[in-house]
């Protein structure tokens, strides 16, 4: 397992849970001092860093780019790929897409969080997972053109209806006609949804490509009251060899929480 840190370059994300914040070459000289093998960017869209500064920067520090997040599609543009709307629905999809085309390069899956929305306001449940498993199919098929998957991410009730379990997300993996879709496995999500965050690990089980390690109050790994030996065995035990990257709060500050962060990883993962 790899360790990994967020950085948001969003200011509509602001008191979210990302780690480093707005100065994305500091964030990375940071990370790469702290011994991160890999940095996760959620970015406002693809223009927000050109390719070539990316790949310098990354160089540079010998980081890896873990994940680009997508969720500014919605933060910034209320864009979802189950809106009513055809046309909300179809700009959701073109700005993932250009998500994709922006991490491919460098390796990195994008993300589909937030952008999946939720079903209710006249559409149905069956309707909106048709809807996603549509743009699931045809998304994961882009990200293949890079040699990296699309990485969909179960959230817990309060933030969507559709899938909030790692045992759901596995299904909804089992339905589509692409094999080229991987579940994420967000810590703070597992811990308000699933009835043992180690079972939920096993139940997403080889689906699994992705890992937001963050403790039960979204501060970073140690500042809350999972236990993580049960989790990490369980991840070894399904074999997963991605990251562990830390989407947390920036508790007590930034250089702090990655600190904690990556403390943590090497106690539990040596
Ligand atoms: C949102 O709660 C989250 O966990 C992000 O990774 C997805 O947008
Ligand atoms: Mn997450």
């Amino acid at each position: 397992m790899k360790s990994a840190v967020t950085i948001s370059l969003v200011a509509e994300a602001k008191g979210g849970p990302f780690v480093f914040w707005d100065d994305l070459p500091a964030a990375c000289r940071h990370a790469a001092e702290l011994g991160f093998d890999a940095v996760e960017l959620f970015a406002p869209g693809p223009d927000a860093v050109s390719q070539s500064e990316l790949a310098a920067l990354l160089k540079s520090h010998s980081l890896g780019l873990a994940a680009v997040g997508t969720g500014a599609g919605w933060v910034k543009h209320k864009l979802s790929l189950t809106s009513p709307d055809t046309e909300t629905r179809q700009s959701a999809a073109d700005f993932i897409r250009s998500m994709i085309d922006f991490g491919g390069p460098h390796g990195a899956p994008a993300i589909i969080g937030s952008m999946q929305g939720r079903w209710g306001e006249g559409v149905s449940k069956e309707q909106a997972l048709d809807w996603l498993k549509a743009a699931l199919n045809d998304l994961g098929e882009h990200a293949r053109r890079y040699n990296i998957p699309l990485i969909y991410e179960p959230l817990n009730r309060y933030e969507t209806n559709l899938i909030n379990t790692e045992a759901a997300g596995a299904s909804l993996m089992e339905s589509l006609q692409t094999d080229n879709v991987r579940l994420l496995a967000d810590l703070f999500h597992m811990n308000i949804e699933e009835t043992s965050i180690a079972s939920g690990v096993k139940d997403g089980g080889r689906w699994i490509g992705h890992v937001h390690f963050v403790d039960s109050n979204r501060r970073p790994a140690g500042c809350g009251h999972l236990d993580y030996e049960p989790i990490l065995a369980a991840l070894r035990e399904i074999q997963y060899e991605g990251y562990l990257s830390a989407e947390a709060l920036p508790w007590p500050d930034p250089v702090a929480a990655a600190k904690q962060t990556i403390d943590a990883y090497r106690q539990l993962v040596g």
